[in-house]
């Protein structure tokens, strides 16, 4: 599993960019809530990396995934696609004829960078990349969807009418990623992993003074759920097979199959 990490995230990092996220590494006169623009776009990668505990597992067992359950003639969605790395993971693994990814992200930024190195990835796939909210497009005829840390960024109140259309576009036997930072109702639990994400920061070379601002940046625009709040809006979605698959401290993904 290392060597196929290896290879995928050697491609990535020479694809998509390299660049070192120093962003906040000096204090910032005001901290303004996030936003996915062009500095946060040029870093991403690097960022992504260093501060989500299993994110290159991930999006390596996606294209794993994608290998297992796309079929024939279908159509995969990246839901906030930022940089692409599911979507080329997902393309490289796919193995049925026919199929398309349809990769979505509302940040201009990130869609244009994507689309920058987009043909550098010489996919056998064809990949339509669209900047568009994620509540504003339509799934169809879907084997694969994917929301690889973007359900966490839209209002709570909107995230089950999301996952009902994610279910009604599925195919049967159609299946859903969702990963997402998670929340605990246990506080010992919740405050041991919470400890131990900043230390993994840490030790990936982010001082505190990094941790902090972006943690104060990210308080208005990143909500996170419980599993079990997770596990209850997939099943009322519709899914009837739900589980965890990967869980790595606070960061978790879930598979949903219809
Ligand atoms: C990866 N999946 O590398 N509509 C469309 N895009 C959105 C929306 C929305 N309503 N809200 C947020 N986004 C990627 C990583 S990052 C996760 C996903 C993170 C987009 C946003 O612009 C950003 O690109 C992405 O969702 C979230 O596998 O930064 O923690």
């Amino acid at each position: 599993m290392s060597n196929c990490n290896n290879t995928l995230y050697s491609i990535l990092n020479s694809k998509i960019g390299v660049k070192r996220d120093t962003l906040f590494s000096t204090p910032l006169n005001r901290l303004y809530d996030w936003t996915f623009d062009e500095h946060i776009a040029e870093v991403f990668h690097d960022m992504l990396q260093r501060s989500v505990p299993g994110y290159s597992n991930i999006i390596s067992m996606i294209g794993m995934l994608a290998e297992r359950f796309v079929q024939p003639n279908t159509k995969v969605y990246d839901l906030g696609c930022s940089l692409g790395a599911a979507t080329f993971s997902i393309c490289r693994k796919i193995r049925a004829e026919g199929c398309q990814v349809v990769a979505v992200d509302n940040s201009p930024a990130m869609v244009q960078r994507f689309r920058r190195h987009l043909h550098s990835f010489r996919l056998h796939i064809p990949v339509e990349i669209i900047e568009a909210c994620i509540q504003n497009i339509s799934i169809e005829n879907a084997s694969m969807v994917v929301l690889n840390f973007t359900l966490q960024f839209l209002t709570p109140i909107d995230r089950q009418s999301l996952l009902n259309k994610i279910y009604q576009g599925l195919l049967p036997r159609g299946i859903i990623v969702l990963s997402e930072k998670l929340h605990f109702e246990d506080n010992t639990i919740g405050e041991l992993f919470f400890n131990m994400h900043d230390d993994f920061k840490r030790l990936n070379g982010y001082t505190d003074l990094e941790i902090t601002q972006k943690r104060k940046m990210l308080k208005n625009v990143m909500f996170t759920d419980s599993i079990d709040t997770h596990k209850i809006r997939l099943n009322n979605a519709g899914f009837k097979h739900v589980e965890i698959w990967f869980q790595y401290f606070n960061f978790g993904s879930l598979l949903a199959v219809k």
